[in-house]
């Protein structure tokens, strides 16, 4: 069984079944059944043949969320071309080092967003395949693939700065359908409400792959908007629903009797991405009747760890390791720590990615082998996040060994803008940090040396050309110098405080 026999089980299994409700391009809500998905994307995946597409080859999805996306992936999926999800607020210097990383074979996006694109990319709109796919016959399509083959290879930056592509094979995807399903309950008699991104794992391989495996009904909207979202809840009455803790933050927002109302349909509400704050936690069990179930997962690995459906949700922990997922908290020296220490999360399992695309170094970097009991060796993958783990098992996250910011779920690497910065005309020496914010959790602060004239507008003005809006620094600090230690080494908590005005 392999991925997409797991997705069978409803596009096949379910096929009458009403699957997806998503805002028709005519306008109005168009519901599809899994028959029509299953249909859909075998066109698509004769068509994308047709068009010199086979195993292993890359296809750029540079996509809003739609119906299309879905199809394209299962097309793929079928097919064995390996899905490289692109976040659509990137822009062309974050385009630029994906595509020369991954070299797809073409970039499948819309007219709007093709004007990002680097000049030269061999590129399709998703409206011209989907209408040359209509004459492709829409029986099935199916390539023998090995499990351990590349699905999806997902953009996550480094320390380094430039972003790695994490491998996710057909397996990986798998494991982490099947022990959502599993431990979070969710059935064909779900209806789960889909806002966040399909670029990021967290909307595609918890989200859509859930729906898919569980043939429960999914409402797709494009984005997550606090304006829409009582309209949202109230018209399709989800029972499950994904979200990063901004959005909880916004969901607070609402009017407690509609709030309560909501709350009365639902199920399951689970966070992560990002830390959940105890006190959203509380305030939203307080309006909405449901205790938030958070869960800790990476691009790289997908879920490994979870709060029980059953049994406490315990504010601040990310509760238990996922079935068949090995996590250790461990010190410099790889030994695991004792209870209530603070050590680094290796974790090891079906759901870890084999490494980064044609990065061995940073593979080697970001793997260690550990001799088990039985004097096997394993590969464990250091996360870089630190945490402890009580006496009875809970693990709670406590900060990162990197200097990763979340701002509203989004990743953000310092690296990746100070090196920009410090290709600025003026700019001696920049550092990026973030700093506390109520509803997004972080925001990225620069603090730069510069000579005069010194001209925060330009910089702001310069950055929003070459990054995802989310990235630019909220604010440019000037400095005289960076406050450093007796080996050089930044040190970022003596930098002036930074608050908004
Ligand atoms: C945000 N923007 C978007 C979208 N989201 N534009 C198009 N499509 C979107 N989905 C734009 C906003 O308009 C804004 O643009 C800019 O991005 C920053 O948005 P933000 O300031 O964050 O405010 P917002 O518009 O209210 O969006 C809040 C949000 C969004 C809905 C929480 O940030 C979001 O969808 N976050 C989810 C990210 C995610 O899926 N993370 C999972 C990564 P402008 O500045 O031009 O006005 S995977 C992961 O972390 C691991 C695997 C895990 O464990 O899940």
């Amino acid at each position: 069984m392999q991925l997409i026999d797991i997705f069978d089980l409803s596009l096949i299994g379910r096929a009458e079944k009403s699957a997806l409700e998503h805002e028709a391009h005519a306008g109005g809500i168009q519901t599809l059944t899994f028959g029509e998905l299953e249909a859909r994307s075998n066109r698509l995946a004769r068509l994308l043949e047709k068009r010199g597409i086979t195993r292993g080859d890359r296809l750029g999805f540079f996509l809003p969320n739609r119906v299309e996306f879905i199809d394209l992936f299962l097309a793929c999926i079928k097919i064995g071309a390996i899905v490289v999800p692109i976040n659509i607020l990137y822009r062309e210097r974050e385009i630029g080092h994906i595509l020369t990383d991954a070299e797809p074979k073409a970039v499948v996006t819309t007219l709007d967003l093709a004007t990002h694109l680097p000049s030269g990319v061999a590129s399709y709109t998703i409206d011209e395949l989907s209408s040359a796919a209509a004459n492709e016959p829409g029986n099935r399509v199916r390539v023998a693939l090995d499990g351990d083959d590349p699905a999806a290879i997902v953009y996550t930056s480094g320390t380094t700065g430039r972003s790695k592509g994490a491998i996710l094979t057909h397996n990986n995807f798998a494991t982490n359908a099947v022990n959502l399903l599993v431990c979070w309950k969710i059935t064909s008699d779900d209806r789960y409400l889909a806002v966040l991104p399909l670029f990021h794992v967290h909307g595609l391989g918890n989200g859509v792959h859930a729906w898919l495996a569980s043939g429960c009904r999914m409402r797709l909207a494009e984005r997550f908007e606090a304006t829409r979202a009582i309209e949202l809840f109230e018209s399709f009455e989800p029972t499950l629903f994904f979200g990063v803790p901004t959005v909880y933050v916004r969901l607070l927002e609402m009017p407690g009797e509609i709030a309560r109302r909501i709350g009365a349909k639902m199920r399951l509400f689970v966070s992560g991405s990002a830390p959940l704050p105890a006190n959203v936690m509380e305030e939203f069990r307080d309006k909405f009747g449901h205790t938030i179930l958070e869960r800790y997962g990476m691009s790289e690995t997908l879920m490994n760890i979870s709060n029980p459906y059953e049994g406490e949700r315990r504010p601040g922990s990310v509760g238990f390791p996922l079935p068949g997922v090995s996590v250790r908290l461990l010190d410099g020296e790889l030994n695991p720590v004792g209870d209530g220490e603070i050590g680094e999360v290796y974790v090891s399992g079906p759901n870890v990615s084999p490494g980064y695309w044609r990065r061995p170094e940073a593979t080697a970097e970001s793997f260690v082998t550990i001799t088990n009991f039985a004097g096997r060796l394993e590969a464990w993958f250091r996360t870089g996040d630190l945490g402890q783990r009580a006496g009875d098992g809970y693990v709670t996250l406590c900060g990162r060994r990197t200097d990763l910011i979340i701002s509203g779920g989004f990743n953000i690497y310092p690296r990746e803008i100070e090196e920009f910065l410090q290709e600025q005309p003026g700019i001696r020496e920049a550092v990026v940090c973030g700093v506390p914010d109520e509803r997004r959790g972080e925001l990225p602060v620069a603090w730069v040396v510069a000579d005069d004239p010194f001209e925060p507008e330009r910089l702001e003005e310069a950055c929003r050309e070459a990054f995802a809006s989310f990235k630019i620094p909220r604010a440019f600090v000037r400095v005289e110098s960076l406050p450093r230690n007796a080996l050089g080494k930044i040190q970022k908590h003596h930098l002036p405080p930074w608050t908004r005005a």
